[in-house]
């Protein structure tokens, strides 16, 4: 017997693995607590014995380990993967709950330090890195004691339709599957409004500054994440904001696709786009997971021509939250892999912004109408050459 509790990527039942025990890494620089609970029912749907980690203590004040504590009602052993601090804990704990021999899955988001805990275990080389998908499929390593088993880093539940992680199960009727839809993008942006207000405020002041400086913004994503980008860009147009965008989209339209080779290799793309920035000018980069490599590395090339970077995203200790002066984090999650909710708060996140800087700068309504009336240029008749 499954559960219905399967990891992300592969297609595998947590149980496949015949785990006899877990141990999940909260990652305390972004403890995620509502995915964390999703890892807990997991952990409680096959019934087998855990204790949590509270990771990167080395990065974060102590007193957060008890408000994490407390939010996920679950004591945490306090560690750091990298100074090694706790792993003593660890190992009387993991002889505490685990039989000899048993197979422990090690569980947590991406970037939690689930690997890191494998090699510190083991004393082996694994590959480890802070952009999401750096683990792609369960491994077991067998240490003296135990079974250890790496994992993906997400867990979704396979009676939810697979890429948008939503659980029509239960609903009766057509509508009640789209109202339960548009209830969780609401939601999504609920819980976002919780914890991004004083980030965004502290960001639309920063725009406001900068654009009388006479500055200008340039935003960026790919994919959903771009078109997030555009209806900022839109919204900024109608606005009066002097914004400019750039996403993997336009790769027929941007010069980048005739450099062979280099539109497709992201660098190609953040390098172009930067080349747009100078000294004062605002990088905004857009990507629900904060892994996408031609936004952070933007927003690398944007500070080192003396722009000033901002990052929206879910996660915050990834190469995208590491790269931004300024990070608006959303908190959407749990999530399926096309991040439906996550996208609506991004977007929330956008208009936020924009309507904000708009009505703190004066903006008034027949000020827009102007700036969104095209002005007709004289030109020549079809033809004539
Ligand atoms: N500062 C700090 N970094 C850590 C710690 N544990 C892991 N890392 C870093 O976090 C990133 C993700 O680690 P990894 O073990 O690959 O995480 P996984 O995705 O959960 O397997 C890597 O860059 C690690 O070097 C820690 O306790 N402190
Ligand atoms: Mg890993």
């Amino acid at each position: 017997m499954h559960t219905k509790r399967v990891l992300k990527k592969i297609s595998t039942p947590f149980e496949a693995f015949e785990p006899q025990g877990a141990i999940l890494m909260v990652n305390m620089v972004d403890p995620q607590v509502n995915t964390m609970k999703v890892f807990l029912e997991a952990i409680e749907g096959v019934g087998i014995p855990f204790f949590a980690v509270a990771n990167k203590m080395d990065l974060v004040d102590g007193a957060r380990c008890a408000m994490v504590e407390e939010e996920l009602g679950l004591s945490l052993i306090a560690a750091s993967m990298l100074t090694m601090d706790g792993m003593d804990g660890i190992r009387a704990h993991m002889a505490e709950t685990f039989a000899p021999k048993a197979r422990v899955a090690v569980l947590g988001v991406f970037n939690s330090g689930k690997t890191s805990l494998i090699s510190n275990l083991t004393g082996l080389d694994l590959a480890i890195g802070n952009l999401p998908g750096t683990t792609l499929e369960f491994t077991a390593y067998d240490c003296d004691d135990y079974v250890l088993i790496d994992t993906v880093g997400q867990i979704i539940d396979v009676s939810k339709p697979l890429m948008v992680s939503v659980d029509l199960a239960d609903c009766q009727s057509t509508q009640d599957k789209i109202a339960r839809i548009l209830r969780q993008d609401a939601e999504g942006i609920l819980a976002t409004l919780e914890i991004a207000v004083p980030s965004i405020e502290a960001v639309v002041g920063v725009l406001r500054d900068r654009i009388e400086a006479g500055n200008k913004i340039v935003v960026t994503g790919a994919g959903a994440s771009a078109l997030v980008a555009m209806e900022m860009a839109g919204q900024g147009l109608e606005t009066g904001v002097p914004i400019m965008v750039f996403t993997n989209n336009l790769g027929d339209m941007q010069p980048v696709s005739f450099a062979k080779g280099a539109g497709e290799e992201e660098m190609g793309l953040s390098k172009y786009m930067t080349m747009a920035i100078n000294e004062g000018d605002v990088m905004i980069g857009i990507s629900a997971s904060g892994g996408t490599g031609f936004v952070y590395d933007g927003l690398e090339r944007a500070s080192q021509r003396g722009g000033i970077t901002v990052a929206i995203t879910e996660n915050i200790d990834t190469p995208l939250g590491q790269a931004a002066d300024y990070v608006i984090k959303s908190n959407a999650k749990p999530e399926g892999p096309s991040s439906s909710k996550i996208q609506a708060a991004h977007l929330a996140i956008g208009h936020a912004l924009l309507l904000t800087l708009a009505d703190e700068r004066g903006v008034t309504a027949d000020d827009s109408v102007s700036f969104m009336l095209p002005e007709v240029v004289p030109t020549k008749k079809m033809g004539i050459k």
